[in-house]
């Protein structure tokens, strides 16, 4: 898989041991007091469109950044020709302190964590009830990743013209994952309104319909689709990540509303999550585990683990802590 938009300086951001800067920090540096803020909508090749008010402005990274990598749903400081005009070239200066990043590895073995989004606080894991089948496992993976970066999940069920979404439900319903179901021409308020307010990362495997989703939801987004192949393997539509403003609601006095439609994603690693974290986004089983014996995985065959101890009270529901055990045995 690829995030066209995030390869280059970001991997190398990445794959390389950082050296120590021999540079003196601020000196020499000249004061960006009228420098702009915009947020990096999209990045192809070592330029970034930044969204400053609501000019479309591209950027290129200034030196003294060095390897710090520039992503999609950054909010940077700019400067130089902010106009927005063609032909124009304006200058990142600065990176903002992400609120959240929503990170991958290639595999479980691998060292190396890729940054995909900044500052997301929902991620909406769009999976197809069928062509592409869903696979379980690719969910579980996404709400762990949501869980440890602190994103709190939606799961999109698309294609349910093709195939009924209730087993799905059944499984995801106990773990308390907000649920929507889609298929052309569906109402989609419902949706609307969850992403409301929010930056919502539309993620999935490719051709589950994620670009399909931003298109219906943002008139004029123009978002390319693809045809599921025949080996329900799928080309690639959508190259790199890219954030799209939903329209305000009439009624809006909220923040702005955001999606950020991302390329499909064959795997999602996960070797940068600890389980810990994924504990701490279910109040409700951390109060439990309190009371688990130190050092405790949690699993079926941790001996003593609290929550089993609370099902067998009749604390928890048997089927909320299978489903979270299920999910947590995609994480380490
Ligand atoms: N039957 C049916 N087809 C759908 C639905 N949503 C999307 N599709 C089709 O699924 C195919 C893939 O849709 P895309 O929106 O390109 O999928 P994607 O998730 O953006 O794929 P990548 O960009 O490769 O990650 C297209 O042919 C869509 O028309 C749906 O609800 N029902
Ligand atoms: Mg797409
Ligand atoms: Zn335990």
């Amino acid at each position: 898989m690829s995030y066209a938009g995030s390869r280059g300086d970001e991997y190398e951001a990445f794959d390389r041991p950082r050296r120590r800067s021999t540079r003196p920090r601020t000196k020499d540096r000249p004061d960006y007091a009228d420098a702009e803020t915009g947020m990096v909508i999209t990045v192809d090749r070592g330029r970034y469109r930044v969204l400053i008010d609501d000019r479309d402005v591209t950027a290129t990274k200034a030196r003294q950044l060095g390897r710090k990598g520039v992503i999609v749903g950054d909010l940077v400081k700019v400067v130089g020709d902010t106009s927005g005009a063609e032909g124009t070239l304006a200058r990142i200066v600065e990176v903002e302190v992400r609120a959240t990043v929503l990170r991958r590895t290639a595999d479980d073995d691998d060292p190396y964590e890729r940054p995909i989004v900044a500052n997301a606080d929902q991620l909406v894991i769009v999976t197809a009830l069928a062509d592409p089948p869903p696979r379980v496992g690719m969910i579980d993976r996404l709400l762990v990743a949501g869980y440890d970066a602190g994103i709190r999940p939606l799961l999109c069920l698309t294609k349910a013209d093709l195939a009924a979404p209730d087993e799905l439900i059944a499984q995801y319903e106990p773990l308390g994952v907000p649920v929507e179901v889609t298929f052309p021409g569906a109402d989609l308020d419902p949706l609307r309104e969850r992403l409301r307010g929010h930056r919502s990362v539309f993620v999935g495997h490719s051709g589950v319909g994620k670009s399909t989703l931003v298109n219906a939801l943002i008139p004029g987004a123009r978002r390319a689709i693809g045809e599921v192949s025949a080996t329900g393997r799928g080309r690639h539509i959508s190259s790199s990540a890219i954030a799209l403003r939903l329209p305000d609601a009439e009624d809006s006095s909220s923040r702005q509303s955001w999606v950020i439609d991302t390329p499909g994603v064959r795997s999602f690693g996960l070797s940068h999550v600890r389980r810990n974290r994924i504990l701490a986004a279910f109040d409700d089983l951390r109060a439990i585990a309190e009371n688990c014996p130190r050092g405790c995985r949690h699993d079926d065959a941790s001996p003593e683990c609290a929550l089993d101890a609370a099902v067998a009270n009749g604390e928890l529901a048997p089927a909320r802590l299978e489903s979270f055990r299920r999910m947590l045995g995609s994480g380490q």
